[in-house]
């Protein structure tokens, strides 16, 4: 078959334009702080300094809740958090400099992961720009290869027009970040603001839909398909095309995988639910997707099949990153590749596909529902689904008691030997899970617990799960729970984190005290970094490259105690160490109205597996 590119249809152009607004003479800070509001923002974190007080001082007389960090970068992690639990852009802010460079990481964060979110930095006076003054950074140009787009401020007048882009540009189309950098004396200067009704922008039509005749074809494909399998990411999440995602899976009897950013997209309770797939993903979507090999010792041997994989992958809202493909000329080798994404960019980028389509996937897949609603697939797959609950039978995600951790030091010198009462760390989310009733929005560092947190907490609902998984950021986890909290305080919020990762924002427990947001941490310790620990294990035969955590001299104690911490920030916690405390524990945390620390000691043995190893196949999997 050949590649092809379906073409998009254009939208129908409109014809009356609404008219622009005009409003009174104020300062360019309260323009801005007014076009916020416009915007419907209702929360901004947002740090002052000497570039950006002015704003601030215009924050005083708004409406939007200003919600103070305690660092930047916890600002920008907790917008991105506001921004992945409801799909409108999160905003933060920062002065110039040291506060714009503060906000780099979080950028670069929402960038890998698409999500929407406005960057607002303070810049020196335009006269000052390019002197070298003082707390003046390049941001726009530091920022560039991680925004979809930047703006630097030149005319007080282009601040409302340029505010309504930069949010129209975050959530449409492909979301992801815009800075906007605002220098001070244009805070300073008056104009009487004129606001746009509508957003011009040419050369930006985020409105992509599939034609009919690459859906028709798509149907083709099903129809001629022994073994198809659905790959949906986190464009199912943001596209809201969740309800449609069931109702095709269900009508064609395709099962369904997903990556970690699509994890919620579709029910992973569901019997067609593959879990999510890739390096840590489950041995069973591995298999569905490029087929189950002969275990083999070394990637010098060969591959031999045991039994094909999918014939069909259906990649809808995904971007075949490497920690899912693995080495990517062997993921799905065998397969037709049907690749549909919002993204033209993403296609044939990191793997070649037989048909890529550029759509809006909520159309598309609601075309395709329409389609099958008039003319049903006859086939109905069951060989190929009684395979796929062989392999899920025969692979689980599981764990247990091996003999490295009966001998391990956390064995002798925290638990005396009482091997019944270790807490491993999947066994403490498998409790999460159950106590919550799987209904919480789970949040993560990044390391091993971030792993485990995808395997033993099953989510069913889009937005429910919110990682950093593109850029892999320790220190996510928290910030972001403060941002989807206040986002959503009807939920329960719960950032399952590591040791390492959670330090790294350890600060943002002041802002969850000050501002009242109780989202709830529970900390995985395992006093160490434990996924580097997992490579050294794996691949340097265990040599400790600076990756325990803990204090050198006082190894049965625990370090740094994260109680003692949390009660200098006035914020109520627990450590809990043995397992017959655990789910009570647990339940306190969850009984809580107040942001809460729970410090649960873990073993630091475990590996997550399945394991592929980066750049390797499926037939290299530990599982
Ligand atoms: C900001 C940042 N620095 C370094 C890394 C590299 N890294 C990935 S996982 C990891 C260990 C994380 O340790 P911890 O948070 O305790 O989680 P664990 O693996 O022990 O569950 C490190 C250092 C990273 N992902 N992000
Ligand atoms: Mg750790």
């Amino acid at each position: 078959m050949s590649t092809k590119i379906a073409t998009a249809k254009k939208p129908a152009a409109t014809k009356t334009s609404p008219r622009p607004e005009l409003g009174q003479v104020m300062f360019g800070s309260d323009i801005l702080v007014r076009a916020l509001e416009r915007e419907g923002v209702e929360c901004i974190f947002a740090y002052p300094g000497g570039a950006s007080m002015e704003i601030h001082q215009a924050l005083t007389r708004s409406t939007i809740r200003t919600v103070l960090p305690r660092h930047e970068q916890g600002g920008a992690f907790a917008a991105g958090g506001y921004g992945r639990a409801t799909g409108r852009p999160g905003v933060c802010m920062a002065t110039s400099g040291p506060g714009a460079t503060n906000l780099v990481t979080g950028i670069a964060d929402a960038y890998m992961d698409s999500v929407p979110l406005v960057a607002i930095t303070g810049q020196v006076p335009q006269a000052m720009i390019g002197k070298g003054a003082f707390q003046e950074t390049d941001i726009f140009g530091m920022t560039l290869p991680a925004v979809k787009h930047s703006y630097l401020i030149t005319n007080v007048n282009d601040i409302p027009r340029i505010v309504k882009e930069a949010f129209y540009i975050a959530r449409t189309g492909r979301p992801g970040p815009v800075v906007i950098d605002f220098p001070k004396n244009l805070q300073q200067a008056k104009t009487q603001p004129v606001w746009p009704a509508q957003v011009h922008l040419r050369g930006y039509d985020p409105d992509k839909r599939a034609d009919d005749l690459a859906l028709n074809e798509i149907i083709g494909l099903i129809e001629k398909a022994e073994r198809p399998v659905l790959y949906c990411g986190g464009g199912i999440i943001t596209a809201n095309a969740s309800p449609e995602l069931l109702h095709f899976a269900e009508a064609a009897q395709i099962p369904v995988t997903t990556t970690i950013m699509g994890c919620g997209a579709f029910p992973e309770t569901h019997e067609l639910s593959l879990r999510w797939l890739g390096m840590h993903g489950a041995a069973f979507a591995n298999w569905a997707v490029s087929g189950e090999f002969a275990p083999r010792k070394s990637p010098d041997q060969p591959m031999v099949g045991v039994r094909p994989g999918a014939d069909l992958l259906l990649a809808f809202g995904v971007r075949f990153d490497d920690r899912v493909t693995g080495k990517v000329d062997e993921f799905c080798k065998t397969g037709t590749i049907v690749h549909i994404d919002i993204d033209q960019s993403e296609h044939q980028k990191n793997r070649k596909v037989h048909l890529a389509v550029e759509s809006d996937i909520k159309y598309a897949l609601g075309r395709l529902n329409d389609m099958i609603r008039k003319r049903p697939i006859k086939k109905n797959f069951s060989a190929w689904r009684a395979q796929i609950a062989e392999w899920k039978g025969r692979a689980p995600f599981r764990y247990g008691m091996t003999e490295e951790l009966i001998r391990s030091e956390h064995m002798r010198d925290h638990l005396q030997g009482r091997e019944c009462e270790v807490i491993l760390p999947q066994m403490a989310i498998e409790a999460l899970y159950r106590q919550t009733r799987g209904e919480a929005i789970i949040t993560t560092g990044v390391g091993q617990h971030q792993m485990w947190a995808g395997q033993y907490y099953k989510f069913t609902s889009p937005r429910q799960f919110l990682t950093s998984a593109g850029l892999g950021a320790m220190g996510f986890g928290y910030p972001a729970a403060l941002g989807a909290k206040v986002a959503r305080p009807d939920k329960q919020v719960i950032d399952i984190d590591g040791d390492g990762s959670f330090l790294m924002n350890v600060q943002e427990l002041a802002t969850a005290h000050i501002e009242k947001i109780a989202a709830k941490a529970m900390i995985l310790n395992n006093q160490h970094l434990g996924m580097v620990m997992q490579w050294e294990d794996s691949f340097y035969q265990g040599n400790r490259g600076h990756t325990y955590l803990g204090d050198p001299a006082r190894r049965r104690q625990i370090y740094p105690d994260y109680v003692t911490m949390a009660r200098g920030f006035n914020v109520p916690s627990e450590r809990v160490m043995y397992k017959k405390d655990l789910q009570a524990a647990i339940q306190r945390m969850l009984d809580s109205d107040q942001p809460y620390l729970l410090d649960v000691i873990c073993p630091y043995t475990e590996h997550v597996i399945p394991f592929i190893p980066a750049n390797r196949t499926v037939a290299d999997m530990v599982y």
